[in-house]
C-alpha cells in the first residue's frame, strides 16, 4: 500500500497529478492530506511536510522505506512498478509523445500557472476575461496547449489514446480553463468533456468542492466570503 501526501484538492495541482494516476489505475494507496495554511509560512504545513520530505513540497509518495518527492518522478516510478497496467501508452510512438508532453507541462506553461492558479470551486470568468485581454504570454500558453491537445489520435480519445500519465499532467489545465472561462475551440472543449467524464477526475473534483479551507495567499482574485 502506497501513501501519497497531498495538499488541498481545491488548490494543489501538483498533488492532483499522481493522485489521478493512482486512482485511475486503481493502485493501492492511502491519501494523506496536509492542508495549506491560511497565510503563507504560517501554521504547521511546512513542518509537517519537512518531517517527511526535506524539499518541503507535496506530493510525496512513500513506498515502505522509499520516499519520492516529485510528481513526474512519482508517476515514472509507478509506471515501472506496474508495467502490466500501462500507465504510459503501450504504443512506442504514443509513449514517446506522452513523455514529451508530460515533461513540457512539468517544466513549462509558467504564465498560465502563475496567472491562473488552480481553484476548482471558484468562478472567475471576469478575471479570466481581463487576463485574456492583458496577458499575451497566457494566450500563448493556452494556444500551445490547444495544439498539443488537438494532436490526440482521435477526437474522443485521451491525449495519447487511452488515459495515461500525460492526461493526468494536463488535468489541472482542464479545471483552470473552466474556473477562468478562457475561450477555447471545439476540439479543446471535447477533450475537456472526455476528461470530466473520467471517474478519477470526478472523484478529485468532488473532493475539492467538499473542502471548506480558504487559503488566503492562493486567493488573489477574491475575498473570503463572510
Ligand atoms: N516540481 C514539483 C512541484 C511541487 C510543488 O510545487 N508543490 C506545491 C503544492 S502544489 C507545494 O508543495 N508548495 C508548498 C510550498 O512551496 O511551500 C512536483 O512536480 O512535484
Amino acid at each position: 500500500m502506497y501513501q501519497l501526501y497531498i495538499a488541498n484538492k481545491n488548490y494543489s495541482s501538483w498533488s492532483m497529478r499522481p493522485w489521478l494516476v493512482l486512482q485511475a489505475f486503481q493502485l493501492p494507496f492511502q491519501e494523506v492530506m496536509i492542508p495549506f495554511p491560511f497565510e503563507r509560512n504560517t501554521g504547521t504545513f511546512k513542518q509537517e511536510v519537512l518531517a517527511i520530505n526535506p524539499n518541503g513540497k507535496v506530493p510525496v509518495l512513500i513506498d515502505h522505506d522509499l520516499m519520492l518527492w516529485d510528481s513526474l518522478a512519482i508517476c515514472e516510478y509507478l509506471a515501472e512498478r506496474h508495467p502490466d497496467q500501462h500507465l504510459w501508452p503501450q504504443d512506442v510512438r504514443q509513449r514517446a509523445r506522452a513523455r514529451c508532453i508530460a515533461a513540457e507541462m512539468h517544466s513549462g506553461f509558467s504564465s498560465l500557472r502563475n496567472a491562473c492558479g488552480m481553484n476548482i470551486r471558484a468562478h472567475l470568468a471576469d478575471v479570466g476575461k481581463r487576463l485574456w485581454q492583458d496577458n499575451a504570454e497566457l494566450r500563448q500558453d493556452v494556444a500551445r496547449i490547444e495544439q498539443i491537445w488537438s494532436e490526440r489520435p482521435e477526437v474522443n480519445d485521451f491525449l495519447c489514446g487511452e488515459f495515461s500519465i500525460a492526461d493526468a499532467f494536463y488535468a489541472p489545465v482542464v479545471t483552470r480553463l473552466m474556473t477562468y472561462a478562457l475561450p477555447v475551440n471545439e476540439s479543446t472543449r471535447q477533450y475537456m468533456h472526455t476528461m470530466l467524464q473520467h471517474p478519477a477526475m470526478q472523484l478529485w473534483m468532488e473532493g475539492a468542492l467538499q473542502e471548506q479551507a480558504w487559503v488566503n495567499y492562493l486567493e488573489s482574485y477574491q475575498q473570503q466570503p463572510l
